[in-house]
């Protein structure tokens, strides 16, 4: 095997024999198989496109599939097979609605677009994902890495579109990018220029997605408020849902209703308890546990069921594998998946389970989105004006196991008393339940939301520039960046898109990113690793 996309990948350089995050050769070989048949489906899908010719099945299980393959998302073969199986059958639908025009491809067919059949059992499908592995050593190292960077922003832009997707939101605009995004990915006849502008195009495609998503989610359940979010736990029978889907999470308040059960947020969901209309439901009781990777270490004392409805899943420890669930996307060998819409499992295991005394303790906030924030706009500009806010700070992106993740703990703490930051997605945990105090009223910590929210935040900033009648570049504001996985490669790539200079990101570079790609990115962006925090505090705030 050989896989680089996640920052926590072996030795810096890629994983090579069972991946770090717990991915077996065999469930790796499939992804890459998975992949292969993407690439071979998106050009028949860009074909039919030219033609005018779509079909939703397609542009569904484009992201779905790409989902599927994200860092912690799937990691059970027999599922990874399905997949494989029904990629083969979209690729040759595609081609049949090509064909269905009577035209001739524009460009050479790709070798992955072919009618190459699959092998019949898994273990030859294995064998087959072998023969296509994600680094071709014929290929210039640099147009690898810039093929790589967009694939890796394309998995990261399809988990969103899938949210929006279950949300009742799609946008023809987002799918016709996949399919040409992932057919370039076969084009032999592009240059760097071509893969950095599609790069560049992904992150626009990104924003457009993550708007969508917000615009679905405030839709629903409107634009999230200031909330404080109990860490302690209720009296009573427990359920802890981890992920980033809100509708899943809405479907199990409702199931859960009048039976004595409690819901609890893990990592990512804890921006749920801002949205009114989630908030609503009195038994949404509070926020469990630190960041994704806390979770072996965790689990053990969440007495009730537990449930994934995306990435981060990691090994279930033998001590909470009868009480965890899979739904969505995430799958993990021998662990009960729910397939569709129906918890009764789940609600009958937290039945089963101890459950919770009451325990008291703090309270975080999240809900500062950009509705939020924006309606404080004056407060805040005259904070700024008046010189009782100096300086914004970002400080957001994915957690993660490896060491060098202290720095944005050490970067919060030591930020000086005139400064406010901006957090999202689950790297927040490495501060958020510090206490920050405020500036005239202003919460010094603002909780923006998900990862999905680097939207939210770009709304504030454009919003903040337009007061200040400034470029973004311009505004007194800091962009510090924690990557793990290929979400945070989407949401880069969107505030590269956006022209943003001089962003931090760590703990490490993408292995993925070539000498020359990182030479790009430093002369046009000054995009700088991380350093020191006391050193970097003084740079930025200087
Ligand atoms: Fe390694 Fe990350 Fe790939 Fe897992 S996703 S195999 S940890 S590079
Ligand atoms: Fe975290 Fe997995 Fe990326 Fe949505 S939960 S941000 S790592």
């Amino acid at each position: 095997m050989f896989c680089y996309q996640c920052e926590q990948t072996a030795r810096g350089t890629g994983c090579t024999t069972m991946g770090v995050c717990g991915k077996t050769p065999e469930a790796a070989a499939l992804q890459d198989l998975i992949v292969h048949g993407l690439k071979g489906m998106a050009f028949w899908a860009h074909q039919a496109r030219l033609q005018n010719l779509s079909d939703p099945d397609i542009d569904l299980h484009m992201i779905e599939a790409l989902f599927t393959t994200v860092t912690n998302v799937d990691f059970d073969v027999e599922n990874l097979a399905k997949v494989a199986q029904k990629t083969v059958q979209m690729r040759d639908h595609a081609r049949a609605l090509f064909e269905k025009s009577g035209a001739s491809p524009v460009g050479a067919v790709p070798q992955a677009a072919e009618k190459w059949a699959l092998a019949k059992n898994v273990e030859d499908m294995i064998e087959q994902g072998r023969q296509h592995p994600v680094i071709d050593p014929q290929l210039d190292p640099d147009i690898q890495s810039m093929r790589d960077t967009l694939l890796y922003g394309c998995k990261g832009v399809a988990a969103y579109a899938d949210h929006a997707h279950i949300l009742g939101n799609d946008n023809d605009e987002i799918y016709a990018f996949f399919h040409k995004a992932l057919s370039a990915l076969t084009d032999t006849t592009l240059n760097l220029t071509d893969y950095i502008n599609l790069t560049m195009e992904c992150g626009q495609i990104n924003i457009k997605t993550a708007g969508l998503l917000n615009e679905a989610h405030c839709a629903r359940y409107q634009p999230p408020v200031p909330t404080p979010v109990n860490i302690g736990t209720k009296e009573g029978k427990a359920i802890l849902v981890s992920g980033h889907d809100l509708k899943m999470l809405e479907e199990l308040l409702k199931q859960t209703e009048g039976k004595g059960i409690n819901v609890y947020t893990h990592v990512e969901m804890l921006p749920a308890h801002g949205y009114p209309q989630l908030k609503k439901y009195p038994h949404l009781v509070g926020n469990f546990g630190g960041a994704w990777q806390d979770q072996q270490k965790e689990f053990p004392y969440f007495h009730g069921a537990i449930i994934f409805n995306t990435n981060c899943i990691q090994r279930p420890g033998e001590v909470y594998k009868d009480r965890i669930f899979t739904w969505g996307r995430v799958h993990w060998p021998d662990v009960k998946h729910i397939d569709g819409w129906d918890f009764s499992e789940v609600i009958e295991k937290a039945l089963q389970c101890e459950g919770f005394q009451e325990k008291e303790d703090k309270h975080i906030i999240t809900g500062c989105g950009h509705h939020a924030v924006i309606g404080l706009a004056d407060q805040v500009i005259e904070a700024v004006k008046s010189g009782a806010i100096k300086r914004f700070f970002l400080i957001g992106g994915c957690d993660g196991a490896l060491h060098g993740r202290d720095y944005y703990t050490q970067l919060a703490e030591s930020l000086p008393e005139d400064t406010v930051i901006l957090t999202l997605a689950c790297g927040k945990y490495r501060f958020n339940k510090l206490d920050f105090g405020d500036i005239n009223g202003i919460p010094r910590l603002l909780d923006v939301g998900q990862c999905n929210d680097a939207y939210s935040a770009i709304q504030i900033a454009l919003a903040l520039a337009e007061a200040f009648e400034c470029e973004v570049n311009d505004l007194p504001l800091s962009i510090v960046l924690s990557w793990y996985e290929q979400k945070a490669v989407a949401v880069l790539l969107s505030l590269l898109s956006l022209g943003l200079k001089d962003m931090r990101i760590g703990p490490s570079l993408p292995a993925f990113i070539s000498p020359n790609v990182l030479n790009f990115l430093v002369e046009n962006f000054n995009l700088t690793p991380i350093g020191n925090a006391s050193d970097d505090m003084a740079t930025m705030l200087g």
